[in-house]
């Protein structure tokens, strides 16, 4: 196949004038990688949103049900595994779209202008959201900033750019999908930079490129799925962590040592307060352990993209608002017994407070909590960021 290179005979040297020689800088496969961009991040970007909401713990929008239990492992699962999947096809098409940064003249109108800046917007959001994102999951996180709230701004800021992209590129992709294969496809540098040239670059062709890009992009996924898919756990290499492992067959986010809580989840006068409106009774461990026990199979889904099944044993919180005498509240929050941080207190609404799975837990696994699980009580509530599923619990304030 000859394939015209990118160079323009009159542009003045300098980085202007390099060469593209591969036939792959071409509409066609950059227009077919972009389809496929478009889908992760949209994916990524509404399972994202759903993640945060649920982490800013408001009812602004709506009433976090608790209703899939399993939705919050669902979503964020997909969340992580789209964004790592995007990971190659970012780069394949950025790679693919290489020659047009060199375009000459670098602008040509005021929305030839426009269109071009943001891709500032647009190169930089994509890139700072899946490396600060797969920094975060493998918990290596060289940077100052707080990850929630810079991965959520640049999200915003990437799909504004994104859908501007997409905007002024719909014709120009439209086309060059529409034209039957094997017709020539002109450089992404078209319409200023294409002249004629032969290049054989000798590689691979566009099918046999997009191939090779899906199919990294498809076993990346499934060497890091299996943090949150157990059937996947022994394929998946590069899992930061495995559902199975650690005590009790659950990972650990913080330890009792790291969270500075031993000696208070150890303390032989340690007791329970739960406060509402007008009121406030302690229990100690063995009169939590006298109240009637229920059993939840109910997962701890990370932020990070990993979960985790469980069976948990402990009290209802509605059987406990009862117990107290207040036996309809509209909400709760909880206090570890942990100092500082913010992840020390969460709150729980009004239809997770009611569901039959919504648990004081004691026991994990039939066992009383491991330390690093949150002895001696934690909390367990269904379709919950594992962030808020709070450990070393102290106090339960009814609202
Ligand atoms: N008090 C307290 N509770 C906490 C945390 C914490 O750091 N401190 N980490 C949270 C996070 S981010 C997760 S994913 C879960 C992990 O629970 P596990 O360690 O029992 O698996 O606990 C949550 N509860
Ligand atoms: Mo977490």
């Amino acid at each position: 196949m000859t394939r015209t290179s990118a160079s323009v005979p009159s542009a003045p040297v300098g980085v202007r004038d390099r060469t593209f020689p591969s036939p792959l800088h071409e509409t066609r496969t950059a227009s077919w990688l972009g389809i496929a961009l478009g889908v992760t991040f949209t994916v990524c970007f509404l399972t994202g949103l759903y993640s945060h909401y649920q982490q800013q713990q408001s009812d602004a929008l709506f009433l976090i049900p608790a209703r899939p239990a399993g939705l919050y492992r669902f979503t964020q699962g997909l969340h992580v595994a789209t964004g790592i999947a995007s990971v190659p096809l970012l780069l394949a098409k950025l790679w693919t779209v290489l020659p047009s940064f060199y375009e000459w003249p670098p602008v040509r109108s005021i929305a030839h202008a426009v269109e071009r800046l943001m891709l500032v917007p647009l190169v930089a959001g994509s890139l700072f959201l899946l490396f600060s994102g797969v920094g975060n999951i493998a918990l290596w996180r060289p940077w100052r900033f707080d990850f929630t709230t810079g991965h959520y701004w640049a999200a915003w800021i990437t799909i504004g750019a994104l859908i501007t992209h997409v905007g002024a590129k719909l014709v120009v992709a439209r086309d060059a999908l529409r034209r039957r294969d094997g017709d020539a496809e002109p450089p992404v540098t078209t319409p200023t930079a294409a002249g004629p040239g032969v290049v054989d670059a000798g590689g691979l062709n566009r099918r046999g490129f997009l191939g090779a890009v899906l199919g990294a992009s498809g076993l990346l996924t499934v060497a890091t799925i299996g943090q949150t898919l157990e059937p996947l756990q022994d394929v998946s290499v590069l899992a930061p962590r495995r559902p199975g492992t650690g005590p009790q067959g659950v990972p650990v986010n913080r330890t009792a040592a790291q969270a500075a809580v031993i000696e208070a989840a150890r303390d032989p006068g340690y007791r329970m307060v739960v406060a509402w409106p007008g009121g406030e009774r302690s229990f100690t461990y063995d009169e939590l352990r006298a109240l009637p026990q229920n059993e939840a199979v109910l997962p701890i889904a990370c932020v990070e993209g990993w979960s985790a099944n469980g069976r948990w044993g402990g009290v209802r919180l509605r059987d406990l608002a009862e117990v107290v005498g207040y036996a309809d509240p509209d909400g709760a929050v909880v206090r570890s017994l942990q100092p500082g941080s913010r992840f020390t207190s969460s709150r729980v609404n009004r239809d997770q407070l009611r569901d039959r799975d919504s648990l004081l837990a004691l026991d994990l696994e039939g066992e009383p909590l491991h330390i690093d699980h949150g002895y001696p009580v934690r909390l367990i509530v269904p379709n919950r960021p594992g962030v808020l599923q709070t450990k070393w619990l102290g106090r339960l304030e009814l609202r």
